[in-house]
């Protein structure tokens, strides 16, 4: 079995590759499908599936993964911004907008859209952690300030972050899924 992850982004395809092992290979694709203007992470995952689906040829299936930081204190922002705020306000100015907040909680969302030539299906995770000052040097984006049981996830291993993170959640979904069609 083949699947192509359609990212830029070399974190996601790793740990879907780790989280995936044994079930499927995964081929990192690039292809710069368009990001609906949406509040809906599902909505932007769905249409980037069935978009890069059709584009890329109708051969192996395709996930999309579309995912935010959603901050208690900044009524969920950045949300689905959160890629715009990296690349320009950046992970650190974003902590220090939460530093002096009493409400340092946060969480992650992901929605995989997986999209072959009968179906698209959406798999969600989430986790809940808190926010604190930038640590550790693994993972990716706003690993280093999200604070999980007294780790950040940049100070876990790939494996240690796809047990309890938003995409390993929305990953296993997505295997026990995968696995009945198969
Ligand atoms: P693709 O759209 O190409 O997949 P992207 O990095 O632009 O890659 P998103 O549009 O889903 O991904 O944006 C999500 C933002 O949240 C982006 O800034 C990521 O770095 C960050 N992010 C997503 N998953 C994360 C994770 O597991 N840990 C930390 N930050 C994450
Ligand atoms: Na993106």
């Amino acid at each position: 079995m083949l699947i192509r992850f359609v990212t830029g982004n070399e974190g996601k395809a790793r740990e879907a590759r780790s989280y995936l092992e044994g079930i499927t290979a995964v081929n990192q694709v690039e292809y710069d499908y368009t990001e609906i203007q949406s509040d809906s992470l599902e909505e932007i995952a769905t249409h980037g599936a069935r978009e890069a689906y059709e584009a890329l040829g109708d051969t192996e299936p395709v996930l999309v993964d579309d995912a935010g930081l959603f901050v208690d204190a900044l009524e969920g922002f950045p949300g689905p911004y959160s890629a715009y705020v990296e690349d320009t306000v950046g992970v650190e100015r974003l902590w220090k907008l939460v530093e002096d907040e009493e409400n340092k909680r946060a969480h992650f969302r992901t929605v995989l859209a997986y999209a072959d030539a009968e179906r698209t299906e959406t798999f969600e995770g989430a986790v809940a952690g808190t926010l604190v000052a930038p640590r550790g040097e693994g993972g990716f984006g706003y690993d280093p300030i999200f604070e999980y049981n007294g780790q950040t996830m940049a100070e876990m291993s790939t494996e240690e972050k796809n047990a309890i993170s938003h995409r390993g959640r929305a990953l296993a979904t997505f295997a026990e899924w995968y696995a009945d069609q198969h």
